[in-house]
């Protein structure tokens, strides 16, 4: 059999399995580990379409929200600001907002992240795996690339706590994403030099993240971030079709990055701390060895579906009645993974 039909063969069994998946997902709320690769596959073989066509789908079942109360640390987005830049967005796959964090929130959440124990890749075994012990990070003594905080010790953070219910953040993704954004996924982590090892591990090597059908998620710097210590690196307009010669799944290199896409549309995202990104990484994206320095970043993702990989919940107690209202009148936004605890 020729190449063009082993994989039209290929296409009508991931499509096939996608299918069964996904109806099943609708029905139950359970997504399969099968049906999710079979959505990579999709995903490569029509080089993209096969997640557009579904996110048309989840548009009509999940319509917007009507109020959202567009306010909070992106500046007020009412009177089609977030229909503007969404569609900066929609071009580019990335987004840099004018406004950032106030200095005494970024100074309070630094305060936080260098004195609570945190994991670390650990790369004496192969994969990706993070630490069970946990140690305060210490810049003087590097261990490892990367050191990820788990998501107990996020939800714990007053300051980050905030951040995950932040409505002008949730109003700009779901001007981005085109219908009631789902949170799935938080992060916070430090990078630093580490002479080249686990650049794979450490997310340091071009790749497009495929978790969900559409999501899309905010960095927020909060360490000065220049070109030596580890700025995001975007392909501006990757997001959209994948090219042929880069329709497969895992890392690849800067040179085959660049013999597709050229030079010049690949951007170093540099920026004070308190800077606000919106990035698709749909589209092909690194974090840039460190050479020196540190990084510290936190990331929220909002997806348009829980469809596709499982990551387990996070344990939450709500004190502000503000909080305890976005979060019963968003349900279906916040309660996907963030549980109340003790209900
Ligand atoms: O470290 C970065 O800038 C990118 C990390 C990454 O690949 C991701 O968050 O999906
Ligand atoms: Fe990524």
């Amino acid at each position: 059999m020729n190449n063009f039909l082993i994989n039209q063969v290929k296409k009508i069994i991931h499509r096939n399995s996608l299918r069964k998946g996904f109806a099943h997902f609708q029905e139950t709320g359970l997504s399969t580990h099968e049906a999710y690769i079979a959505m990579r596959n999709m995903f490569i073989l029509t080089r993209g379409v096969s997640n557009d066509k579904l996110s048309e789908e989840i548009k009509n079942q999940r319509p917007k929200y009507l109020d959202i109360k567009p306010i909070g640390v992106l500046g007020d987005l009412s009177e089609g600001k977030a229909a503007a830049m969404a569609e900066k967005m929609e071009q580019d796959g990335y987004y840099i907002f004018d406004n950032v964090l106030s200095e005494d929130v970024v100074g309070e959440i630094f305060k936080y992240a260098s004195t609570t124990p945190t994991s670390y890749l650990d790369l004496s075994s192969p994969g990706q795996k993070y630490s069970t012990h946990e140690i305060v990070f210490d810049e003087s003594k590097p261990i490892s690339p990367r050191y990820q905080f788990s998501n107990t010790k996020i939800v714990s953070s007053p300051h980050l706590f905030n951040l995950l219910f932040d409505q002008s953040l949730l109003f700009f993704a779901q001007e981005y994403l085109g219908c009631k954004p789902i949170l799935d996924l938080v992060a916070f982590w430090w990078s630093l030099p580490f002479q080249g090892q686990g650049k794979s591990e450490a997310a340091q090597l071009y790749h497009f993240d495929l978790d969900r059908i559409k999501f899309m998620k905010f960095f927020f710097y909060i360490t000065d971030v220049d070109t030596n210590n580890g700025p995001h690196c975007y392909v501006r307009g990757s997001h959209r079709a994948l090219p042929k010669s880069l329709a497969r799944d895992g890392r690849f290199s800067d040179d085959e990055i660049e013999k597709s896409y050229g030079k010049s549309s690949m951007v170093e995202i540099c920026g004070k701390k308190g800077s606000i990104i919106a990035v698709d990484t749909r589209g092909f994206h690194k974090g840039k060895e460190l050479i020196q320095g540190k990084r510290l970043l936190f990331q929220i993702e909002f997806a348009n579906s829980m469809f596709g990989q499982s990551y387990p919940p996070i344990d939450i107690n709500i004190d502000s009645e503000a909080h305890q209202d976005i979060y019963s009148k968003y349900i279906d936004t916040y309660g996907e993974i963030l549980q109340l605890a003790n209900v």
